[in-house]
């Protein structure tokens, strides 16, 4: 089934782009100028009514096909379909990747996009606000990595993914010396052969 990642040079494409190559699935890809507006055009609301990018699709026999616009989503999907396991087995520490993985999508990820809403807005001090806030929860990760060296435990996951590209957002706003596990734990994601193909997909 041939598999198309619409995404730009933004963390949620990356995402989407890191988790397809760690599951060694093939996909082409179509870059998406912000800039240009092309994400607000009426053909690609068909694809995504909210205008934003990373969008797979997965085209099916007969013209159905599989439309998915959420970039964790396209991280399961991946998974799902892995021959690497990029999730932990069932119940074995399934609370705590899920604990990790929502840990970042929702106290780093979220109000770093929501500080970038509030600048395009001309809302500075919010922005401010909250992009302070998200580099603060980025930086109480560093305990994540005290017994393991990925962030849900031995294995690389989904976990990884959703911390690393958030890690890169704002890789020049860290004081690194003050974080030597996610230092160390950075450099390892960082060489990942998926995850130099992946940031490097748009
Ligand atoms: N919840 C969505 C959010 C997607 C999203 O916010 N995409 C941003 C780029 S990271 C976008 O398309 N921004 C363009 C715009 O807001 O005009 C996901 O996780 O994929």
């Amino acid at each position: 089934m041939a598999i198309r990642l619409y995404g730009a040079q933004t963390g949620n494409s990356r995402r989407a782009a890191i988790a397809l190559e760690e599951a060694g699935i093939s996909y082409s890809v179509s870059r998406v100028d912000l800039r240009a507006g092309e994400h607000k055009t009426a053909a690609f609301r068909e694809l995504n009514p909210r205008g934003l990018v990373p969008i797979m699709v997965e085209e099916g026999k007969a013209g159905t096909g599989l439309v998915v616009t959420q970039s964790n989503a396209i991280m399961f999907y991946a998974a799902s379909r892995s021959r690497e396991r990029l999730t932990p087995d069932p119940g074995q520490e399934v609370a705590l990747f899920f604990d990790r993985l929502f840990y970042f999508i929702t106290e780093v990820i979220a109000p770093n996009g929501s500080a970038f809403a509030l600048t395009q807005q001309g809302n500075e001090p919010g922005a401010q606000f909250l992009a302070a806030r998200s580099i603060e929860a980025l930086v109480q990760a560093e305990p994540f990595l005290v017994d393991a060296p990925y962030i849900a435990g031995d294995r690389f996951t989904l976990a990884d993914i959703a911390a690393y590209t958030c890690a890169f957002a704002v890789r020049q706003d860290l004081d690194w010396s003050e974080l030597p596990l996610l230092r160390a734990w950075y450099a390892r994601i960082s060489a990942r052969p998926g995850v130099v193909r992946g940031m490097a997909a748009f």
